[in-house]
C-alpha cells in the first residue's frame, strides 16, 4: 500500500476492527483494536450495538507492508468478571512483560478495566481474575514514561458511563441526561499511576484537566472541544499530547501539557468527522515518522462495523499536529 490515497484503504478487511491502539515493539508495528461483530442490536446512545466478545492483534513490518492477523489473543469466556462488551483496548510493555488493558461490563453491568499479561506483543494474554481495583468506565490508554512510570488514562461518556461517576460513586440512572450542561466544567478524563507490576493503581484516580488558552477548564456546553472518550497520550519533544474524541460532534482533538497528569491546553483538531458515529484513534512514531491510526465505517456503512485506517501526521515548528495528506 502506497501513494497519496493509501489512507483511504482499511488496513484490515477480513474482519471488522475499530479503536486501533498502535505501538512499535521490537521494531515492528502492533495494532490492538476492538473486534467489531455483526449483531441485530439497534443503535442507541448507550452503545449496546458495540457487542464485542474477543480481541485480535495485528502487526506489520512498517506502514504499508503486509498486515499479519495473530488471531484471537483474549476472549470474553476466559475473563471471569466480564458479562459483555469488550471495548477499546490498549497495550504496553514494561519490565519484560506485555500488558493488554481492556474495558468491559462486569456482572452488574458496570464498565470496569481489566488487564491481561503476556510474554510477547502478539499475545496470548492471560487475564487477571478481577478488574483493576477501583477502575471504572472505558477506553484505557497506557503511557510508559521515559522514567519507567506508567500511567493509565481512561473514561468515556454515555454508554461508557463516566457521567455516572461524578460523585465518586456509581449512579446507574445517570445516562445522557446526567452530562452537565451550561458553563460548568465538562466531565474530565481520568488518569492514574500504575504500580510497578502494571496491575493496579497507586495514589488514586485523578481528573485530567483540559483547559483553553486562558487556563480555564473546557465547559460542558462546548461539545466541539469537551472530552467524550478515546483518550490517548503520546510524548513529543518533552511535551505530553493528550488526544481524544468529542463524541457527539465527532472530532478528534488534542491538548498539550508539561506533565503526564496535565493540565493539557487545547491545541486543535486532528481529524474532522469521518463516516460513522464514533471516532477513536492512537498516535505513534513508526521508524521516524508519525502516524494517526483511526477507524471509520467505510467498509460496512454501519456504525458498529468499523475498519481501521492509518494516516501520516506532521508537526509544525510550534509542535502543532497536522495530517500529512
Ligand atoms: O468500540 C466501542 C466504543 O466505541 C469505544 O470504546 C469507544 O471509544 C467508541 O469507539
Amino acid at each position: 500500500m502506497s501513494g497519496a490515497s493509501s489512507h483511504l484503504k482499511p488496513l484490515v478487511t477480513h474482519i471488522y476492527t475499530a479503536d486501533p491502539s498502535a505501538h512499535v515493539f521490537n521494531n515492528r508495528v502492533y495494532i490492538y483494536p476492538s473486534h467489531d461483530r455483526e449483531t441485530d442490536i439497534e443503535d442507541n446512545d448507550n452503545g449496546d450495538q458495540y457487542d464485542m466478545v474477543d480481541y485480535h492483534v495485528f502487526s506489520m513490518d512498517t506502514i504499508g507492508s503486509e498486515v499479519t492477523d495473530h488471531g484471537v489473543v483474549l476472549k470474553q469466556e476466559d475473563i471471569p468478571w466480564v458479562s459483555k462488551q469488550l471495548w477499546a483496548p490498549d497495550a504496553a510493555y514494561n519490565n519484560g512483560k506485555y500488558y493488554l488493558y481492556f474495558p468491559a461490563r462486569d456482572k452488574e453491568g458496570v464498565f470496569r478495566i481489566g488487564v491481561a499479561v503476556g510474554d510477547k506483543p502478539e499475545g496470548p494474554f492471560v487475564p487477571d481474575p478481577e478488574p483493576i481495583p477501583e477502575s471504572y468506565s472505558i477506553d484505557p490508554a497506557c503511557l510508559v514514561d521515559d522514567d519507567g512510570q506508567a500511567y493509565l488514562y481512561f473514561g468515556g461518556l454515555w454508554g461508557g458511563q463516566l457521567q455516572c461517576w461524578q460523585t465518586g460513586e456509581y449512579k446507574a440512572e445517570a445516562y445522557t441526561d446526567m452530562e452537565p450542561k451550561g458553563t460548568v466544567p465538562a466531565i474530565r478524563p481520568r488518569v492514574a499511576k500504575l504500580s510497578d507490576d502494571m496491575r493496579s493503581f497507586v495514589g488514586g484516580i485523578q481528573e485530567a484537566a483540559i483547559v483553553d488558552d486562558k487556563g480555564e477548564l473546557i465547559i460542558a456546553d462546548d461539545h466541539d472541544r469537551r472530552f467524550f472518550e478515546a483518550a490517548w497520550v503520546h510524548k513529543y519533544n518533552g511535551k505530553y499530547y493528550f488526544s481524544y474524541s468529542t463524541g457527539d460532534t465527532h472530532y478528534l482533538c488534542y491538548a498539550i501539557g508539561d506533565s503526564p497528569l496535565g493540565p493539557f491546553t487545547y491545541a486543535g483538531r486532528i481529524l474532522e468527522p469521518v463516516e460513522g458515529w464514533t471516532t477513536h484513534h492512537s498516535i505513534a512514531e513508526v521508524h521516524g515518522k508519525w502516524y494517526l491510526f483511526h477507524h471509520d465505517t467505510s467498509l460496512s456503512g454501519k456504525n458498529h462495523l468499523r475498519c481501521v485506517k492509518v494516516r501520516e501526521l506532521v508537526y509544525d515548528a510550534e509542535g502543532k499536529l497536522h495530517l500529512a495528506d
